[in-house]
């Protein structure tokens, strides 16, 4: 570089070690966990990638992807259940807590996954399944032949038989959350099973102390193994209401117009879910998680819960300070409460319920769908796709995205015939299946326009591949000028900010209760978002809802549709939005200062 003198060059030196030792105080005085702000992506492992051609996904389709996911700007994966399992509610009935479904690989595969997400610096989450086994785990094969210490592993009554028919009546009224009862007898232990799920999914007794050892166990491994922390399922139906005697008191029924008597809606669940004892299992196995990484020196692990219930019971799931539970509760308001009518006043309120009742010092979290849900753009809008994406990662805590909504990928219609999941399988009804199936938001993941996606050579991929593909795919979104994919990756860069990982939050409703905005403000640092969930454009003054706005605001980013390219300067008395779509606002010199300091770090780089 002969056009910079020494001096230039020994001054720039010394600016950038000035600048290190500053950012590293920032960043000493903020020693937040990454999980704080922490930025997730579900994957859901039968439909991401297939490396071996079987239509099918696999650990090694997953981590010949992990880039994909670093450069979205993800700190940490969850994979739903990759463990040994006969499938009948694919991968959520195990067979094997310490082992590898042989569709995904082995543990061998699943050692390599590790250490690419190491290498690459993401971190790696597991389901943790703890409510039931399958009905071929080892345990309840012991179990059910009364083989001795595995008696009283699942939860078996003798029920009594009718006269007549000469069929085992059930041992009280509760029902599957897949219909019909709850109770299955088996042949061999002449006695029934309790079952949440499909029969092929035992409850496991947790009034067995050994039971609650052995799980812990499972935790063990797999934290031995270098995950960095779990997402437990279907946390709340844990432990059952029983009364003194050990008999199982029934259900009052609901009258909900939605279920029939089959239905585990039909009846109100005060003995099948949310059980005082659930909490302090959560909080037990906290305790185990923190004992582990201080024990061996490593990173915090992190405890995330599948939870519907009300938000003020899931905050029961925080604990305190000195019994800590999960670090979060999956908070699904803007599932539970939203629909496609949804208004702006509607997902603020969703917002301000958990921020609301959260207790101070914890971490709040957004969660827009998973495997279970109809896809988001199906359910609310293909319209409002960036929007809500937008809203996800501009509020306070952690978000969650499933595979797929970066693309803001739709639900894919499945015929009759090709659907597979038990819960719409189960209706027996080719007409109203849809509703209830799960499958269309299973589908695989389209990387590109090539065969199946790009998802697999095979001939036929387990789910079909949505019909919209060939525009709806990665390579596709990367190569345009703008996309749903590129303003999701500006939201995560942006969001590791500091007003974003730690400012305030303060919200408010305009425009005839039309647009939601919010201002996140860290310090000096600031962002304005204004969401306009109304059909129609709305002309917003910024600088009257919130304190302190400057009279000219550049946009960082906004929906696909708003006609306003990123980087436009606008005046905060009028900012005009079109109907569905998001805005995110910076002060200017907020960006020039980022612009500044990029640029000195690429003439430093150029330097050294
Ligand atoms: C297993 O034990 C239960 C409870 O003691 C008993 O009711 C059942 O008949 C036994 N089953 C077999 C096959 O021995
Ligand atoms: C924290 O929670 C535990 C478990 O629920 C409870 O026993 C304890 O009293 C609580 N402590 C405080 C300070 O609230
Ligand atoms: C949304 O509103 C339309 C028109 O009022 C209505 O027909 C439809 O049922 C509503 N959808 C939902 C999910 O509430
Ligand atoms: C569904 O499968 C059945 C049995 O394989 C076949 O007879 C029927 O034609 C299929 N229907 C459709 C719509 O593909
Ligand atoms: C969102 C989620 O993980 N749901 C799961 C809850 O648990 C049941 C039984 O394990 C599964 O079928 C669901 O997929
Ligand atoms: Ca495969
Ligand atoms: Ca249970």
């Amino acid at each position: 570089m002969p056009y910079f003198s020494t001096l230039y060059i020994t001054a720039m030196h010394q600016f950038i070690k000035i600048l290190l030792a500053v950012s590293a105080f920032c960043c000493a005085a903020h020693s937040y966990e990454w999980y704080e702000s922490g930025n997730f992506y579900q994957i859901y492992p039968r439909s991401f990638m297939d490396s071996d051609n079987d239509g099918i996904g696999d650990l090694q389709g997953i981590k010949s992807k992990l880039q994909y996911l670093k450069d979205l700007g993800i700190d940490g994966v969850w994979l739903s259940p990759i463990y040994k399992s006969p499938d009948a509610d694919f991968g959520y009935d195990i067979s094997d807590f310490r082992d590898i479904h042989s569709l995904f690989g082995n543990l061998g595969d699943f050692d390599q996954l590790i250490a690419e997400c190491n290498r690459i610096g993401l971190k790696l989450i597991l389901d943790f399944v703890p409510n039931h086994s399958s009905d071929e785990h080892e345990w309840f094969q012991k179990s059910e032949r009364n083989i001795s210490g595995y008696e009283d592993y699942y939860i078996w009554r003798t029920p009594q038989i009718d006269e007549v028919s000469n069929i085992p009546v059930p041992i009280n009224n509760w029902m599957s959350r897949f219909r019909y009862s709850a109770w299955k007898w088996s042949e061999i232990r002449q006695q029934m099973y309790y079952h949440m799920f499909v029969y092929q999914q035992p409850d496991l007794n947790y009034r067995n102390p050994k039971v609650v050892q052995e799980m812990k166990d499972v935790l063990k491994f797999w934290m031995d193994k270098g995950v960095d922390g779990f997402r437990v399922d279907a946390i709340r139906t844990l432990f059952e209401k029983m009364n003194p005697d050990g008999s199982f008191p029934g259900e009052p029924r609901s009258y909900d117009p939605n279920c029939d008597q089959y239905d585990h809606c039909s009846l109100i669940n005060i003995c099948t879910r949310d059980q005082p004892e659930t909490y302090d299992m959560v909080y037990q196995w906290r305790n185990l998680m923190d004992d582990f990484a201080t024990k061996n020196k490593v990173g915090s692990k992190v405890l995330m819960l599948e939870s519907y219930a009300d938000v003020d019971l899931n905050m029961i799931y925080y604990g305190n300070a000195t019994t800590p539970g999960a670090h979060f509760p999956f908070n699904f308001e803007l599932i539970k409460n939203t629909n496609i009518n949804s208004t702006a006043e509607d997902f603020k309120s969703a917002v301000d319920l958990w921020l609301d009742n959260m207790p101070a010092g914890h971490i709040a979290n957004w969660v827009l769908g998973n495997h279970d849900q109809h896809r988001i753009a199906s359910r609310l809008g293909v319209e409002r796709g960036d929007l809500l994406n937008i809203l996800i990662q501009t509020l306070p805590g952690a978000a969650i995205t499933y595979q797929g909504e970066e693309l803001v990928m739709t639900n894919v219609h499945l015929s009759w015939n090709d659907t597979v999941d038990p819960k719409a399988c189960n209706t027996n009804d080719p007409v109203n299946y849809e509703k209830l199936s799960r499958d269309p938001a299973r589908t695989p993941f389209p990387w590109d326009d090539s065969k199946n996606a790009g998802f697999s050579k095979a001939d036929s991929t387990w789910l079909p591949v949505g019909d919209d593909y060939k525009t709806v795919n990665v390579k596709a979104q990367e190569a345009a000028a703008n996309s749903h994919l590129k303003i999701f990756k500006k939201l995560t860069t942006i969001r590791k900010e500091s007003m974003f990982r730690f400012g305030n939050y303060t919200g408010i409703l305009s425009n005839n209760d039309n647009v939601y905005s919010y201002k996140r403000q860290h310090e000096n640092e600031f962002a304005v978002v204004v969401l306009n969930f109304g059909k129609s454009q709305e002309v917003v003054d910024v600088s009257s809802l919130f304190t302190s706005i400057p009279s000219k605001l550049k946009v960082y980013t906004s929906s696909l549709e708003s006609a306003i390219a990123d980087g436009e300067i606008v005046d905060a008395s009028k900012v005009t939005v079109k109907g569905n779509i998001g805005l995110v606002l910076l002060n200017s010199s907020t960006m020039a200062k980022v612009n500044l300091i990029l640029l000195i770090f690429s003439i430093s780089f150029l330097i050294l």
